[in-house]
């Protein structure tokens, strides 16, 4: 097919929908960003306003990005814990597009679902765990970061929860999730699976500012007569520049539903995601209740626990109190200090003159 052949007869949501529904897309390759699990309560990072970095920002960082740079994180992992306990996995429920995704699954057509995500919102979602990509690792393995041995992960949740700083059994050292953090390299199975973006008939790229490198430049790897959409609230990166590139501006979940509403799926992604809905145990046993802040989503397979959505200033509200806690701490190790050097002092002056203007001045 020449390269500038059209694939979609118009750019808009019908073609799409046709296109998808035609034998001619058998394989649909994913990418997506912390946009597509903003509406789930986790904050992305560039957002604005409500991004997580524009309220980081307000913290006495160095900078934003330093929470998830690991030689800052050797200086102080509070940071990085603090907000590690918030958006633990198990907290929240899938969004509408995480259900689309598998649908996609469902309907035979999803080759690979690339994420940047670390929240593990697909794999809650039911999507099979061998079509979904952790291109920036996750929270579900952990280990040294000095010896790098693994840590176990009942203890690392307990750790997390308790808002405690994981330490190595081995070495001392800092345990962190394998997580990718700036300046690591990215697991083995992203670069195992680079290639297949070009085998795609259709790529969508959804929720992300296609900002990080490597996995932006996934999208330059998709075929020349392979259609690529955008779903975002903003344009990014280059996808709009090819002939059979579609621009769908606007919130994922909004755009994925229109789009299966076209489909004729709209009824089976509102089962779908009705499987994941927030369950909540009423003060009597065995009854659901409403509006409590905890609850459970009932999977097909698990329930998890869910709590109610944060937002970034949440997060950074919680960050700020740790920190400040951490000061604290700090202060009064060093307020310890301080006493015993002091005790030792009057010890080693006792029975010798001493200038008692100068010992008041020095406390002042
Ligand atoms: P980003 O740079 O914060 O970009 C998010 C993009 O999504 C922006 O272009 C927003 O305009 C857009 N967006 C936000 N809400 C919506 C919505 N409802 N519908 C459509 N578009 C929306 O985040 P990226 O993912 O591009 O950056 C990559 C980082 C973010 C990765 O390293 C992740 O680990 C990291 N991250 C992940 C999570 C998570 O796991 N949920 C949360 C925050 C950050």
């Amino acid at each position: 097919m020449s390269k500038n052949a059209k694939v979609l007869k118009k750019q808009d949501i019908p073609s799409l929908a046709e296109y998808i529904a035609s034998d001619k897309c058998k394989n649909i390759v994913l990418m997506l960003g912390a946009g597509v699990s903003t509406a789930a309560g986790i904050p992305d990072f560039r957002s604005p306003e409500t991004g997580l970095y524009a309220n980081l920002a307000r913290l006495n960082l160095p900078y934003p990005e330093a929470v998830f740079e690991i030689n800052f994180f050797r200086k102080n992992p509070v940071p990085f814990y603090t907000l590690a306990q918030e958006l633990y996995p198990g907290k929240f429920r899938p969004t509408i597009t995480h259900s689309f995704i598998r649908l996609l699954a469902k309907h035979g057509l999803l080759h690979t679902c690339f994420t940047q995500n670390i929240d593990v919102l697909e794999r809650i979602a039911g999507v099979p765990d061998d079509k979904i990509i952790e291109a920036h690792g996750s929270f579900a393995s952990q280990r040294c970061i000095d010896c790098h041995k693994p840590f176990d992960d009942d203890e690392m949740k307990r750790k997390i929860l308790a808002k405690e700083t994981p330490k190595c059994g081995k070495c001392g050292g800092l345990v962190k999730p394998d997580i990718v953090f700036f300046g690591e390299s990215l697991p083995d199975e992203f670069i195992k699976a680079i290639p297949n973006v070009a085998k795609a008939d259709l790529l969508i790229v959804m929720g992300t500012s296609l900002t990080v490198q490597p996995f932006a430049g996934l999208a330059e790897r998709a075929g020349a007569s392979c259609p690529r959409v955008l779903i975002n609230l903003d344009r990014v990166g280059s996808i709009g520049r090819r002939p059979n590139d579609l621009v769908l501006l606007g919130k994922c979940d909004e755009v994925v539903s229109k789009l299966c509403r076209e489909l004729g799926w709209e009824k089976e992604l509102m089962d779908l995601w009705a499987k994941t809905e927030i369950k909540t145990k009423s003060p009597v046993e065995g009854e659901e209740d409403e509006g409590e802040d905890e609850g459970e989503v009932k999977g097909e397979d698990e329930e998890v626990k869910v709590k109610e959505p944060a937002t970034a200033e949440d997060l950074v509200g919680a960050i700020t109190d740790a920190i400040g806690r951490q000061l604290k701490l700090d202060e009064s190790e060093s307020k310890t200090d301080q006493d015993k050097d002091e005790a030792a002092e009057e010890e080693a002056a006792k029975g010798t003159e001493k200038d008692e203007s100068s010992k008041a001045g020095g406390k002042l």
